[in-house]
C-alpha cells in the first residue's frame, strides 16, 4: 500500500495540508480579449489609477472616500493598522450609511431617478424612484424606533427579494441598527442560531415569497425559531407578500402595513462613528458554528462605491443595472443595495427563479428593462448553457454592455459562452473574486482597461495589494501555485467576527503572520495574472500531486457534452487519492447518450488526460441531474466527498435546494 497523505492541519476553519509544494499549474489558456477603443474611450476606470494608488494606498483610499462618499463630519485619520488585525479606517470620521444611499441623490435633484424596477415572480411590478425609497426608509426606519429599535441594536432580516428588504437593510441603516440579514431559504434551526449570537431585539419578516410559481412559508420558521427560545427578541414585523395564513403572537407581531405606512415620512439619519457597525451576514465556516463577520461604515462604503463604479463602469443617470444575487448573500449587500444606491444608479431586482414561468424568464427581464450591466454567477452561467443557446437567442441582448462574474472560479468555457451568447461577443467580463470577509471586490479585471483571459479574475483592483504565496509566505514567481493572500489593509476589510476576537485572528490571521489567508488556492501566469484555483480544503492529493478542482472541473466544462462538473478526492487504495468527477450533461446531449453511461464515462476520461494530463484523469465520472449548491451557487464538494466514499452524507442544512442529496443518491442507485 502506497502512503496515505499527510493528515491535514487546521488553521481555524481553514485547512492547509502540511509541507505542500504548492498546486500543480495544468490547464494554459491563450485567448486574449483586448478593450475596444470605443469602450476604453468612455471607461469610467483609467489605467493610471494603479500606480496613483501604488504610490499612497492609504491616501488613494482617502481620496476615494472623500470623492464618493458624504460625510457630517470630514476625517483627518486615514488608516489605524497599529493594533494589526485589529483596522480602523476613518475613525473620527461621522456619516450615515442611508442618507449615502438616498437622501442625498433627493437633494442634488435626483429625486425622480428609479432607484428601484423590482419584478415579482407572478408578474407583479413595483417602480420605486429615489423619492419613493427616502419616505419608505424614513417610515420604516421611524416604526422600528417606535418598537424600540435604537442606535446599536441588532436586527435581523428574514425577507423574500422584495422591495422591502432592501427598505428595511437601509431603516437599520438609517438608525445606525446593524442589520443582519438571513437568507429566506435558510431554516428554523439557523434563523435561531444567529439570532441568538447577534442578540437580535427585531425580527423582520413576511408570510412568505413567490418561489417556482408556488407561495414559500417565512413567518412559521420565525415562530418556529423563535419558540427555541430568544430572550432578545421583543418584536417581529410582518410584510404580507403572499396572502398565506399566519399565526400571530399578540404584543410580538405587528404587521408591516399597520406599523409602517401609519409613520412619519421624515426621519432625521442618526449620524454614527465611521467604524460603527453597520451588518453582521454570518457566513459558514466548514466546521462548528457559523461565523458571524460584521463590516463597519465608513470604510465599507467606500470601497464599495469605488467598485461599482469602476468594476461595473456605471454610468448612473443612463445604465439599468442588475445584479440577481439575493440580499442574503454579501453580493446582495455590497452589489444590491450599498453599491449601486451610494452611486445613484437605477437597477432591477428580481425575486424568483430563472426558469418560473419558462427558462427564458432572465432574459425576458433584461429586454423589458433594457438592462446594460449584469452581474451573476457561473452556477447560473452554466445553467443556461445546459439548457441551450436558443433560450437566450430569442430575446434581444443588444442593450448589454457589461458582464460581470462572482462566487466561483468561472470556467473558460462558461465564461466563452456568456460572452458570446449573452454579451453578443461584444462586451467586456469582468469576473471578480472577493469574499464576504473583504465586504467588496479584490482582484478582477477593468472594463476599458484590462485585456481580458477567459477564466482569470487577473489583478488586484487599484489600492489592493494580493499575492500568491507559498508556506513560507515567499511570493511565487510566475507560473507558480500556492496560497491567496492579501498583504495590506483595505477599507471594507471585515473588522471582526461578531463576539469573537480569537477566532477572527485564528482564522484569517494565523496561518501567515499579519498577512490576510484567504483561504482559497491560486496561481500565477506568465503576465503574473492570477487565477483562482478553487478553496484549498477542496485540494486533491494523487500520487503525491497536488491538483486543484477547478482546473479539472474546466476541463470537464471544455467538452461539448458538458454543462456543469464537480470534482472531488476520495481516498484511493493505490494513490492515495483518486478523482472523482460528477457531471450534468447539456440538455440536447443528454437525451442522447444518458443511457451510455460507459460511452460518456468514457469519452470524458480520454478528453481529461488530453487536456491535462493523465494524473488528472477521473477514477470514476458520475452522471447526475443537479449538484449540491449553497445559496450563491458554490458547489459543497464536502458533500459530493461523502458520496464517493460512501458515507453517511454530512451537514446540508446550507443547501439551497435540500432534497439535491436525494437525488443523487436515487441517480447512483438506479443503473444506467
Ligand atoms: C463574493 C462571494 C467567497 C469565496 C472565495 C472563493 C469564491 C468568489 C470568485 C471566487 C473564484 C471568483 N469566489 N468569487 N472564486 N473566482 N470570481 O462569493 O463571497 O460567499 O463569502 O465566498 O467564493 O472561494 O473565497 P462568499
Amino acid at each position: 500500500m502506497t502512503e496515505q497523505p499527510a493528515a491535514p492541519t487546521s488553521t481555524g476553519d481553514a485547512v492547509v495540508p502540511p509541507g505542500s509544494p504548492g498546486l500543480e499549474n495544468l490547464l494554459t489558456e491563450e485567448r486574449r480579449f483586448p478593450p475596444s477603443p470605443e469602450f476604453a474611450a468612455q471607461a469610467n476606470a483609467t489605467p493610471d489609477a494603479y500606480a496613483w494608488a501604488n504610490a499612497d494606498r492609504p491616501g488613494f483610499w482617502a481620496d476615494q472616500a472623500r470623492e464618493l462618499v458624504s460625510w457630517s463630519t470630514p476625517f483627518t485619520q486615514t488608516l489605524d493598522w497599529s493594533d494589526a488585525p485589529f483596522v480602523r479606517w476613518f475613525a473620527d470620521g461621522r456619516l450615515n450609511a442611508a442618507y449615502n444611499a438616498v437622501d442625498r441623490h433627493v437633494e442634488a435633484g435626483h429625486g425622480d431617478r428609479v432607484a428601484l424596477h423590482f419584478e415579482g415572480e407572478g408578474g407583479d411590478t413595483r417602480t420605486l424612484t429615489y423619492a419613493d425609497l427616502q419616505r419608505e426608509v424614513s417610515k420604516a426606519a421611524n416604526a422600528f424606533a417606535a418598537l424600540g429599535v435604537g442606535t446599536g441594536d441588532r436586527v435581523a432580516i428574514y425577507l423574500p427579494l422584495i422591495p422591502e428588504a432592501v427598505i428595511t437593510m437601509l431603516a437599520c441603516a438609517r438608525i445606525g441598527a446593524p442589520h443582519s440579514v438571513v437568507f429566506g431559504g435558510f431554516s428554523a434551526e439557523a434563523l435561531s442560531s444567529r439570532i441568538l449570537d447577534a442578540e437580535a431585539t427585531l425580527v423582520v419578516t413576511a408570510d412568505g415569497g413567490f418561489r417556482r410559481g408556488k407561495p414559500s412559508a417565512l413567518k412559521p420558521a420565525v415562530d418556529e425559531a423563535l419558540a427555541k427560545g430568544a430572550p432578545s427578541v421583543s418584536h417581529v414585523m410582518v410584510v404580507r407578500r403572499t396572502g398565506q395564513p399566519v399565526d400571530w403572537t399578540d404584543g410580538r407581531d405587528v404587521w408591516w402595513h399597520e406599523a409602517v405606512d401609519a409613520a412619519s415620512a421624515t426621519h432625521a439619519p442618526v449620524d454614527v462613528e465611521a467604524e460603527h457597525p453597520l451588518f453582521i451576514l454570518y457566513t459558514s465556516g466548514t466546521t462548528g458554528k457559523p461565523k458571524g463577520i460584521f463590516h463597519t461604515t465608513g470604510g465599507y462604503l467606500t470601497q464599495a462605491a469605488y467598485t461599482h463604479l469602476n468594476v461595473f463602469d456605471l454610468k448612473p443617470e443612463t445604465d439599468v443595472y442588475w445584479c440577481t444575487a439575493d440580499v442574503g448573500w454579501i453580493t446582495g449587500h455590497t452589489y444590491v443595495v450599498y453599491g449601486p444606491l451610494l452611486n445613484g444608479a437605477t437597477q432591477v431586482i428580481y425575486e424568483g427563479t430563472p426558469d418560473t414561468p419558462h427558462r427564458g424568464r432572465w432574459w425576458e427581464i433584461v429586454q423589458k428593462y433594457g438592462v446594460t450591466i449584469l452581474y451573476t454567477a457561473p452556477t447560473a452561467i452554466r445553467t443556461c448553457m445546459k439548457w441551450g443557446a436558443e433560450i437566450p437567442e430569442q430575446f434581444d441582448l443588444s442593450s448589454l454592455r457589461v458582464l460581470g462574474s462572482v462566487g466561483e472560479p468561472i470556467n473558460p468555457e462558461a465564461w466563452m459562452w456568456y460572452r458570446r451568447v449573452i454579451g453578443g461577443d461584444r462586451t467586456p467580463i469582468v469576473d471578480t473574486w472577493w469574499q464576504t470577509e473583504t465586504g467588496a471586490i479584490m482582484i478582477s479585471p477593468l472594463p476599458g482597461v484590462t485585456e481580458t483571459k477567459p477564466g482569470s479574475a487577473q489583478v488586484p483592483l487599484p489600492g489592493i495589494a494580493a499575492d500568491v504565496v507559498d508556506d513560507d509566505a515567499q511570493p511565487v514567481p510566475n507560473g507558480g501555485g500556492g496560497y491567496l493572500v492579501l498583504t495590506e489593509p483595505w477599507p471594507s476589510m471585515l473588522r471582526g467576527i461578531w463576539g469573537d476576537p480569537d477566532r477572527y485572528k485564528d482564522t484569517y490571521w494565523s496561518r501567515f503572520r499579519n498577512i490576510y489567508f484567504a483561504g482559497d488556492g491560486a496561481k500565477k501566469d506568465d503576465d503574473g495574472d492570477i487565477w483562482l484555483l478553487g478553496r484549498v480544503d477542496d485540494v486533491m492529493n494523487v500520487s503525491g500531486h497536488r491538483l486543484s478542482t477547478t482546473e479539472i472541473e474546466s476541463a470537464l466544462v471544455s467538452h461539448p457534452w458538458v454543462a456543469e462538473a464537480a470534482v472531488v478526492g476520495a481516498t484511493d487504495e493505490t494513490t492515495g487519492q483518486a478523482v472523482v468527477a460528477f457531471v450534468i450533461l447539456r440538455g440536447d446531449v443528454a437525451e442522447g447518450h444518458a443511457a451510455d453511461a460507459a460511452t460518456v464515462q468514457e469519452t470524458l476520461r480520454t478528453h481529461v488526460a488530453k487536456e491535462i494530463g493523465p494524473i488528472a484523469k477521473p477514477r470514476q465520472i458520475l452522471v447526475v441531474a443537479e449538484l449540491p449548491k449553497t445559496r450563491s451557487g458554490k458547489i459543497m464538494r464536502r458533500l459530493l466527498r461523502d458520496v464517493a466514499e460512501h458515507r453517511q452524507v454530512g451537514d446540508a442544512t446550507t443547501l439551497a435546494d435540500s432534497s439535491v442529496m436525494d437525488l443523487i443518491a436515487q441517480g447512483l442507485a438506479t443503473p444506467a
